[in-house]
C-alpha cells in the first residue's frame, strides 16, 4: 500500500487516533475540512444518545507543519467527550477495586461481534470485544478519509454520497445525477435527494424507533473526475473493483458492495448492461451501468459504489441470547443505539473511497511531494490525449 492507515482506539476510551503513511510533501491541510466531515458523520435522523455527547474535533499531532504536510506519517486524534463517564470502567492502569457498577457484558447481541470476539480473543466480559467493535472507530475512518480528500483536490477528484434506501424504501434504490446530489443541503436530515420522500423515510425511522427496533438501508457514493487508468486488469490484487469492495465491505454493518448497477446487472441481458463507447473528442460511454470501472481500471465516468446496511445489531427490543457464564437464555444485552446510521455509513463510504483512490493516485504518479506527482500526472495526462 503506498497510502496506508491504522486507526486504534476503543467507543469509551480516552480518544481514537490514526496515523496516515503515504502522502507527499507540500499538501495544504485545512483541519477545518477534516472537523467538517466529523460533523456530517455525526448526523442524520435516527440517531443516538451519544451523538449528543460528542462533538468530534480532529488535532494534528505530527505530519503536518504551518499547513502542509511534510510527507511524514499524520497523526490525528479525536477525543472521546463521553470517556470522562468511563474512567474507571475503561482505565489503562489495573483498578484496586471494582467501580460499582462495572458494566460487565455477559449477553452477547446477535449480529455483534461480542460472542465470537469473546470466544476467539478468551474474554468473559464482553465489553473487551464490543469496546473496539462499535462504529465510533469510524470517526477515525472519516479523518483520515478528509486528509485523502484533500490530496485528491489538487487533481479535481471530488467525491458525495447520498442514501437511496431505507429499510424497503423505496421499492428500488433512487437514481441520482451527480448535480442532484450536489444539491442535498449539508443539515439535511437523511441526505436523500429526493425531499418528497424525506418525510416518509422519518416516518419510517419513528415507527421502527417505537418499536425497539434498527432498520438498514443503502448508500451510494460517487466520485467525479477520476482520472482513466486506476487500478488494472493484469492481477486480481490490482483490480480497483475488488480493492473499493473490501473497503467498503470493511465499515461496520456492510453486508454488500454493489459497483454502479451490479445488482440489476445480473438480472438482464448483456445488450442491456454494457455501455456503448462513443468518441466525441475523447471516449466515453454512453450510459454509465458499470459505474465507472471496467476490467478492475476506472474508464473516466463517474465512480459509483453501494454500500448495503443491515440493521444495527443493538436493539432496545432485545433478542434472545445466552449468558456465557451461566449458559441460561437471557435477553441481549442493551445500553443505547442509534435507530438507523445508513447517512453516517454514506459519509464513511466517501472516506474509505478517498483512501482507495488516494492510495491509487499515489501508486500511479508517486513522487515525494506534491509537485512532483502533479508533474507526473500532468505528463499522463499528455499522454491520454495522444491516444
Ligand atoms: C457510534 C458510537 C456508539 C453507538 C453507535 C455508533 O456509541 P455508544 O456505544 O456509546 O452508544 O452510538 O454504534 C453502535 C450502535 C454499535 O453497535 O456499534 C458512533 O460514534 O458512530
Amino acid at each position: 500500500m503506498f497510502f496506508r492507515f491504522t486507526t486504534a482506539g476503543e467507543s469509551h476510551g480516552k480518544a481514537l487516533v490514526a496515523i496516515i503513511e503515504g502522502m507527499p510533501s507540500g499538501v495544504e491541510i485545512d483541519i477545518e475540512k477534516v472537523n467538517f466531515e466529523l460533523w456530517r458523520r455525526q448526523q442524520g435522523y435516527g440517531r443516538g444518545g451519544r451523538m449528543k455527547i460528542e462533538s468530534d474535533k480532529a488535532e494534528i499531532l505530527t505530519g503536518v507543519r504551518h499547513g502542509k504536510t511534510l510527507g511524514s506519517p499524520i497523526t490525528l486524534k479525536i477525543e472521546n467527550r463521553d470517556f470522562v463517564h468511563w474512567t474507571e470502567i475503561m482505565s489503562s492502569e489495573p483498578i484496586e477495586n471494582e467501580p460499582k457498577n462495572p458494566r460487565i457484558v455477559k449477553r452477547p447481541r446477535p449480529g455483534h461481534a461480542d460472542l465470537a470476539g469473546g470466544q476467539k480473543f478468551q474474554t468473559r466480559d464482553l465489553r473487551d470485544i464490543l469496546e473496539r467493535a462499535s462504529a465510533r472507530e469510524t470517526a477515525a475512518r472519516v479523518a483520515c478519509g478528509a486528509i485523502a480528500k484533500q490530496l485528491l483536490e489538487n487533481f479535481g477528484t471530488e467525491i458525495r454520497s447520498h442514501v437511496i434506501k431505507l429499510g424497503n424504501f423505496p421499492e428500488i434504490p433512487l437514481a441520482k445525477t451527480w448535480e442532484e446530489i450536489a444539491e442535498i443541503k449539508t443539515d439535511s436530515l437523511l441526505n436523500v435527494a429526493d425531499e418528497t420522500i424525506q418525510s416518509q423515510l422519518v416516518t419510517l425511522i419513528d415507527e421502527a424507533k417505537a418499536n425497539g427496533d434498527t432498520l438498514g438501508g443503502i448508500f451510494e457514493v460517487v466520485a467525479k473526475n477520476v482520472v482513466i487508468g486506476l487500478g488494472s486488469h493484469t492481477s486480481w490484487r490490482e483490480k480497483l473493483d475488488g480493492r473499493i469492495a473490501q473497503a467498503v465491505m470493511s465499515i461496520q454493518a456492510v453486508k454488500a458492495v454493489e459497483i454502479g448497477e451490479g445488482v440489476q446487472n445480473a438480472l438482464r441481458l448483456g445488450s442491456q448492461v454494457h455501455d456503448e463507447i462513443v468518441y466525441q473528442e475523447n471516449f466515453r460511454r454512453s450510459t454509465n451501468r458499470a459505474g465507472g470501472l471496467e476490467g478492475g481500471i476506472t474508464n473516466g465516468e463517474e465512480l459509483r459504489v453501494r454500500g448495503y446496511l443491515k440493521p444495527i445489531a443493538t436493539l432496545k427490543k432485545m433478542l434472545r441470547s445466552v449468558d456465557i457464564d451461566t449458559k441460561k437464555e437471557e435477553l441481549a444485552a442493551f445500553e443505547r443505539s442509534d435507530v438507523t446510521a445508513v447517512p453516517a455509513a454514506g459519509v464513511i463510504g466517501e472516506a474509505m473511497l478517498a483512501i482507495v483512490l488516494a492510495n491509487s493516485m499515489r501508486e500511479k504518479f508517486g513522487g515525494d511531494s506534491l509537485e512532483e506527482m502533479k508533474r507526473n500526472f500532468e505528463g499522463y495526462l499528455n499522454q491520454l490525449k495522444q491516444y
